[in-house]
């Protein structure tokens, strides 16, 4: 995917069979582009999750990533936030956005406030807990009281008494 303008809120996960080049990542040439709390998880050793080139401002805030971001070339950006060690353990489910709540991703210890970005792929607000998480998913009051109360176990017989 190349994006021109900018890459928020998006998730990509490729299987791990995907050893070769990657079909999908996020690749950007621009000015002043945005790239805020995407999830990018890929199968193989590729090394650009998020690869920028001939680019100046570029602002890449609270992503997760297989890889650090890559310059290509000629590229003058910011990064804050990242968690560039990210695998599918980080997911609650690979191939689904959701974060795992036991991943270091929930509440990642150096996102930063991004007032600009209220809200997760699901449309949770964002931040809850104590920071923003990394990615594209905010884990939110919700997620908690399900994993909590063993809903994803199938017992349901607290919901539907
Ligand atoms: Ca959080
Ligand atoms: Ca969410």
């Amino acid at each position: 995917m190349t994006v021109g303008l900018s890459a928020t809120i998006s998730f990509i996960n490729l299987h791990p069979s995907k050893t070769e080049f990657p079909v999908t990542w996020i690749s950007i040439r621009g000015i002043g582009t945005e790239i805020d709390h995407n999830t990018v998880i890929l199968g193989g050793n590729y090394p650009g999750a998020v690869e920028v080139q001939n680019s100046s401002g570029l602002l890449i805030r609270n992503n997760l990533l297989t890889q650090p971001v890559w310059n290509r070339g000629d590229a003058d950006y910011s990064a804050q936030g990242n968690k560039t060690d990210a695998t599918n353990s980080d997911l609650a489910q690979p191939g689904l956005p959701h974060l795992n709540p036991d991943s270091s991703a929930v509440d990642f210890p150096g996102t930063i406030s991004l007032p600009s970005v209220s809200s997760d792929i699901d449309g949770d607000q964002r931040p809850e807990g104590d920071r923003p998480d990394a990615g594209c998913d905010e884990i939110g009051a919700l997620n908690w009281l399900i994993f909590l109360d063993g809903f994803e176990s199938g017992d349901i017989g607290q919901w539907v008494s």
